[in-house]
């Protein structure tokens, strides 16, 4: 007779899951959002799962052929990763147990900084707890299998499951990153360090992971607002380039100077409130199959031309019910995890697509046109600048959502948060690993520990 555990890892695999496995009980001694009592009263057990993404959409993407078949693909895949977590939390129950799915994204706890965007629950913690991968340098949970092109997902039920073996903690770090590092190469704005580790305490161990500069240097090339590369030689997909970061990276220390470029960057930009609504919709809501999952055929299938690709995203979002993009791609980075194939050699043929990718920059109409030189990619930037009114960019900016939805105060998660660092720091020093702990920058509280942060620029 099958166990239960081989129950649930059949319906998972039979439902297109390329990886399942299954953190029981003593496997959640972590961070906050390692914590699955938050999402359910009483659990005892996750099972997290992996989708891989769809490599050529990967490779067209990254060459700059086109972002569509990406776009497109990252938002099937969530609402699969959902529509399938949601009905294997309905077979556990069949089981006689509770259980839920955490939504792929975008469930984020209130706090007294919003832009934390810490999750209910961490898919990545979870992962790792549940022995299907290990942290690599980019922070990106990567697999043996997919590397970290991957799309993850969790339920959490009160079910008594068996865990899995776990990975040695460091098995990424040293089996692959050690010698390869290109996931840092890819990050417009360098977020994390390729020299320094951060580290983790995970159940006891202590996992290693590429030292963060500092968040907000992650999410403004994720969300388009800056796309060129440090040494100016590519871009991703963003629309935008910061004007002060394009010939000098900032001081990742000088927190609230790079907060408050975000702030002027995310209106500025004329859509930031409806593109967020795009991901927060498709990664957190699950919609009827035939409005977004469906709607989107699987690669082999998409249509040849890039204006059908742009009306199929855009009815998708119609569907979801977003209007007021100026242009419907949203994703427009992810490339350190884009870049990490299952092996050295296809990392290293991802990272070459993208170096020798050139540039996109907005032309006349808006489109995103490719070119092989900075000086025509500067040009075109200068030619076709668009700016918004302060009305507009009041309208779009989105500011007032993340406000009225993430700012608050959760007693018992920054309870949890103030132990665990508590904890990580004393395990790190018993290790000889004094202050390379991983930290939880809230910003109101950085500024007040560290002060406003120097002001002097690093180039890197
Ligand atoms: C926030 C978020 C983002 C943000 C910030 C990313 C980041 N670097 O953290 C943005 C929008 C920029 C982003 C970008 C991307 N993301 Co993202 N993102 C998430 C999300 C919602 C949470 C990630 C997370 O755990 N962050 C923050 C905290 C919790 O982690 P931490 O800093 O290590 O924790 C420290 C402290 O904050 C503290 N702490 C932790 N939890 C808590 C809770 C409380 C209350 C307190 C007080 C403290 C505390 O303890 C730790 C030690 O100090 C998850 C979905 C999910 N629900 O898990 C997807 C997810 C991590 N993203 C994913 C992906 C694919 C991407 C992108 C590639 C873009 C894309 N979608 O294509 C890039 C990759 C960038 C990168 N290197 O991380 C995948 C990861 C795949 C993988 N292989 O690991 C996920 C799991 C989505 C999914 N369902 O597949 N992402």
């Amino acid at each position: 007779m099958q166990s239960i555990e081989e129950k649930i890892k059949d319906f998972a695999g039979k439902a297109g899951i390329g990886l399942t496995g299954i953190a029981g009980e003593g496997r959640f001694d972590g961070p906050p959002s390692l914590d699955p009592s938050y999402t359910l009263k009483g659990a005892k057990a996750i099972i997290s799962m992996v989708l891989p993404m769809n490599v050529p959409a990967i490779y067209d993407f990254l060459s700059k052929k086109s972002h569509g078949p990406h776009n497109l693909e990252q938002l099937k895949s969530c609402q699969r990763m959902h529509r399938i977590s949601m009905e294997l939390a309905g077979y556990i129950k069949n089981l006689g147990y509770r259980a839920v799915a955490v939504p792929p994204n975008n469930t984020y706890r209130r706090s007294l900084d919003p832009w934390s965007t810490r999750p209910s629950f961490s898919h990545r913690f979870g992962a790792v707890a549940a022995g299907l991968g290990t942290f690599g340098l980019s922070g990106n949970v990567v697999t043996r299998q997919y590397g970290a092109a991957i799309y993850l997902g969790t339920v959490v039920t009160d079910a008594p499951l068996q865990s899995d073996p776990l990975k040695p903690a460091r098995d990424t770090m040293d089996n692959r990153c050690r010698t390869c590092k290109l996931c840092d190469k890819s990050c417009t704005l360098r977020m994390f360090r390729d020299d320094e580790e951060e580290y983790l305490l995970i159940n006891g161990e202590l996992h290693a992971r590429g030292k963060r500069d500092n968040l907000d240097l992650c999410n403004m090339p994720c969300f388009g607002l800056h796309g060129i590369s440090t040494d100016k030689k590519w871009t991703n997909w963003g629309r935008h380039w910061i004007k002060e970061y394009t010939d000098c990276r900032p001081d990742p220390e000088n927190r609230v100077s790079i907060r408050r470029m975000m702030m002027r960057e995310g209106p500025a930009s004329g859509d930031g409130g409806p593109r967020y609504d795009v991901i927060r919709r498709g990664n957190s809501l699950i919609w009827p199959r035939q409005s977004v999952e469906d709607l989107i055929p699987d690669y082999e299938n998409l249509p040849g031309s890039e204006e059908k690709i742009a009306r199929l995203l855009i009815t998708a979002h119609e569907n979801m019910g977003v209007t007021g993009l100026k242009d419907p791609y949203v994703l427009t980075c992810g490339q350190c995890s884009l870049v990490c194939g299952p092996d050295f050699d296809e990392t290293k043929k991802r990272y070459d697509m993208l170096i020798a990718s050139g540039y996109v920059v907005p032309g006349a109409d808006g489109k995103m046109v490719h070119v092989d030189t900075y000086e025509e990619a500067r040009e075109l930037k200068d030619k076709y600048h668009v700016t918004f009114s302060r009305r507009e960019r009041l309208q779009n900016s989105g500011g007032a959502f993340w406000l009225r939805n993430y700012f608050g105060f959760e007693p018992r998660g920054e309870w949890q948060g103030w132990l665990y660092q508590r904890k990580n720091k004393r395990a790190c020093a018993d290790a000889g690993l004094a202050g390379r702990e991983a930290k939880a920058p809230a910003l109101f509280l950085g500024i007040i520990v560290n002060g406003p942060g120097k002001s002097v620029k690093k180039q890197k």
